[in-house]
């Protein structure tokens, strides 16, 4: 990690910058097998799984049989654990739900809004290095709890055709409806379009390479919505003389090991205590079994002192992390002043992992500065908000000269006549 002290307002852009996408004419590459599979369907899909994944697949989708058997493997504390972190995910998801209001607005006119579940859709987990059985949760209780019908999971097999136990037995008890062994690009355009047995979905959700982002992006233009926008996780840490070097070394090395283009930020108001941080970060890398890949996230990634609370706020909030913890006596304070950041955690004892875990909140989180303008995966990300309105005699006569002259200013005329002829029936009566 580079240190940087006391810099200028005016350099902060520059220290803060994400690290760069390798993006060779990705969305080239991606459109072109999105086209194949738009007009091939099953038949692409297969195709660039053996391309990409190296296996020829029998069946696309999970069987019954290959769920019992994933479950029998997974060790019952993990089981166990898996079941807790679920209720907390459940619970905190299932309060975020609003109550339908009806407002009259003008007496006999009555407007309100109804929540209704968006009826099919489609869960992206990557494979990869580390199969994240954790996101299986974050998108499928929220989509559960709103009364999606169709929850659709795509996740890549390995190379002998299956996937991740845990995976499997998140899915199965969360209750997603199709699991398909579909990773990558082929994935994404599969649940996009439709292809043999993977349905089409309305929207598109989790976390991805730059090949699923890229395919995400591109769906979405024309034919279905998607979560977010996303990046590499990122994680900032405001500290002070309160915070405890071991334990900010430890949740910047849990965002750092996600990947090498991951980035972490240090904001502490003294030189000693990102010292102190450094020297913990070196002792506790020993012991990482992704050591490597960590590293090279914290060469992304910045530490640096500035003077004043005011000031670590203002760069926080430039920044918009994705995550930010804030171990500094007056967490609740600071806390109050954050407007940019994805998801926040308070205090010593408040890792990072807690939420990205089991505490309850969603781990799926706007990245690269999109915090400024998104919110996280949460119960509304299922939904879509229908309003409804109703309007008495009484009602448009008190509101009809309203819309009328507003109508004909417009000069939309035919407009203004949806009224006329309603208020000279009434008259006439
Ligand atoms: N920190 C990741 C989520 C995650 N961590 C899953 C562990 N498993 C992105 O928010
Ligand atoms: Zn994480």
């Amino acid at each position: 990690m580079k240190t940087y002290i006391a810099p200028a307002p005016a350099e902060w852009p520059k220290l803060l910058e994400r690290p760069l996408f390798n993006a060779n004419d990705l969305a080239g590459r991606v459109q072109a097998i999105l086209n194949d599979i738009k007009i091939e369907g099953e038949a692409a899909v297969r195709r660039y799984t053996e391309k990409f994944d190296g296996v020829v697949l029998d069946e696309l989708a999970v069987s019954d049989s290959e769920i019992e058997e994933a479950i029998a493997l997974v060790a019952p504390e993990l089981k166990a654990a898996i079941e807790t972190a679920a209720g907390n995910i459940l619970r905190f998801h299932a309060q975020q739900a609003t109550e339908t209001r009806k407002v009259e607005t003008t007496p006999g006119v009555t407007c309100w809004q109804k929540a209704v579940a968006i009826e099919k859709v489609g869960l992206y987990i990557p494979g990869g290095s580390a199969p994240l059985f954790s996101t299986v949760l974050m998108l499928a209780l929220p989509a559960k709890i709103a009364g999606c019908k169709e929850i659709v999971l795509c996740t890549p097999p390995g190379k002998d055709g299956k996937i991740n136990p845990a995976i499997l037995f998140a899915a199965k008890l969360v209750g997603v409806t199709k699991i398909f062994k579909l990773g990558g690009v082929q994935a994404i355009g599969a649940m996009a379009y439709g292809a043999g047995p993977v349905p089409k979905v309305y929207k598109i959700f989790g976390p991805g390479n730059q090949y699923v982002m890229a395919a995400k992006q591109l769906i979405s233009i024309s034919d279905v919505a998607i979560d977010m926008p996303a990046g590499p996780s990122e994680v900032a840490v405001m500290a002070d003389e309160s915070a405890n070097p071991a334990f900010i070394a430890s949740d910047l090395l849990s965002q750092a090991e996600h990947g090498p283009d991951s980035q972490v930020v240090l904001v502490a108001n003294s030189g000693n205590l990102i010292e102190a941080v450094q020297t913990e970060l070196d002792k506790q890398l020993e012991q990482l079994n992704r050591a490597d890949i960590a590293l090279k996230a914290l060469d992304n990634s910045v530490a640096i002192v500035l003077d004043s609370e005011a000031e670590m706020v203002e760069l926080i909030n430039e920044y918009a992390p994705e995550h930010l913890i804030i171990s500094m006596k007056k967490y609740l304070e600071v806390a109050g002043k954050i407007t940019n950041a994805g998801s926040v955690f308070l205090g010593n004892y408040t890792p990072e992992s807690a939420g990205d875990y089991a505490s309850g909140t969603n781990h799926t989180l706007p990245t690269n500065g999109w915090a400024r303008s998104f919110s996280g995966v949460n119960l509304d990300s299922f939904t879509k908000k229908i309003t409804f309105q109703e309007i008495t005699e009484q009602g448009i006569q008190k509101l009809g000269p309203v819309i009328e002259t507003m109508a004909a200013a417009e000069q939309l005329d035919a407009h203004k006549n949806a009224v006329s002829l309603r208020l000279k029936a009434l008259t006439n009566d």
